[in-house]
């Protein structure tokens, strides 16, 4: 990778992939686009795009005049906000997609998207869920992942474009609030145990899901893009997670910190049904096998930086 293109780079996963691709490619080799201006001071006054992921004609004057190897398709909508509109997430997150992997084709990009746990079903096994099992999501999102991951899947085999991906847990950042997703709980926890010393859950006291601290989210796009591609038995897309947690094992980790700490419930029974229907713990030793993926980060260390990152806000 030398010159990468971002799509959806305002969302929770964006915004940092940009900042570390910047800090790692230099500010003129990594354009981020979105369909709004950015706010933050970071990516003020540095290149940026508009960019609405549906318009193909305008995708391809950007890729043109920029000339990328590489496209990091970000933008989707999560999997909260696909369950209120349904045929509208089918527009952003297939539509979006299908015409990222095009230019991929037209123009030999290495192409990045990320899956996520939500590909997953009741029907698949609920621990250690392996790389390669059933997948019968009944979620709009999930409906979009799997299909998303064989439309990858298929460029890659029909016309070579080289598609990687991993499948997301829930991921827990400071910079850059997520928005839509089932587990956004386990971000908000932080920011109002700082702001109010107490946190109303929308999902339930022993609901666990699988999450990630940003920082190896990050690390594990930029070791996946550059891994050789002769080591990938798979590509679309890896399980990747670095703890299965649920909101008392955060508020119990919060109250090392802050220990008048309150949490409480009122559960959202939307979320908590999506929630439900994911694994609890997916197994990510493929990942770690075929090209090295090493999270850093645990509750224990995730909490105390979050904690200060926040509070240091
Ligand atoms: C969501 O909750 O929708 C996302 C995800 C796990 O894909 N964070």
């Amino acid at each position: 990778m030398e010159r990468i293109i971002i799509t959806g780079a305002l969302g929770q996963i964006g915004t940092e992939l940009t900042l570390k691709l910047r800090e790692k490619y230099g500010d003129e080799n990594v354009l981020p686009t979105d369909i709004k201006e950015p706010e933050s001071d970071e990516l003020k006054g540095k290149p940026f795009e508009i960019l609405d992921v549906r318009d193909k004609t305008r995708m391809d004057e950007i890729v043109e005049d920029f000339k990328p190897d590489t496209i990091m398709h970000m933008a989707a909508l999560l999997s909260a906000t696909c369950e209120k509109n349904p045929q509208f997430a089918w527009d952003i997150n297939m539509g979006g997609l299908i015409n990222a992997l095009e230019t991929a084709r037209e123009r030999d990009l290495k192409f990045f998207t990320p899956s996520s746990i939500g590909a997953f079903g009741p029907s698949t096994p609920k621990e250690n869920t392996p790389q390669v099992t059933i997948q019968r999501p009944t979620t709009m999102y999930g409906v979009n992942k799997v299909s998303g991951e064989l439309l990858c899947d298929y460029y890659h085999e029909k016309f070579g474009v080289d598609t990687r991906g991993v499948r997301f847990p829930g991921l827990i950042s400071h910079v850059k609030e997520p928005g839509g997703g089932t587990t956004d709980y386990a971000v908000e926890i932080f920011f109002e145990a700082i702001r109010n010393g107490q946190y109303t859950s929308f999902i339930d006291k022993n609901t666990n899901m699988d999450m990630m601290y940003m920082d190896d989210a990050i690390e594990a796009i930029i070791k996946l893009m550059e891994a050789d591609a002769s080591n990938l038995e798979h590509r679309n897309a890896f399980n990747v997670t670095a703890m299965s947690i649920n909101p008392e094992m955060v508020a119990n980790e919060i109250k090392k910190h802050i220990p008048d700490f309150e949490l409480f419930y009122d559960v959202d029974p939307v979320r908590q049904g999506i929630a439900e229907s994911w694994p609890n713990a997916i197994d990510a030793t493929e990942a770690e096998r075929q090209w090295g993926f090493a999270p850093q980060y645990d509750l224990e260390k995730m909490t105390v930086t979050m904690l200060e990152a926040i509070r240091n806000k």
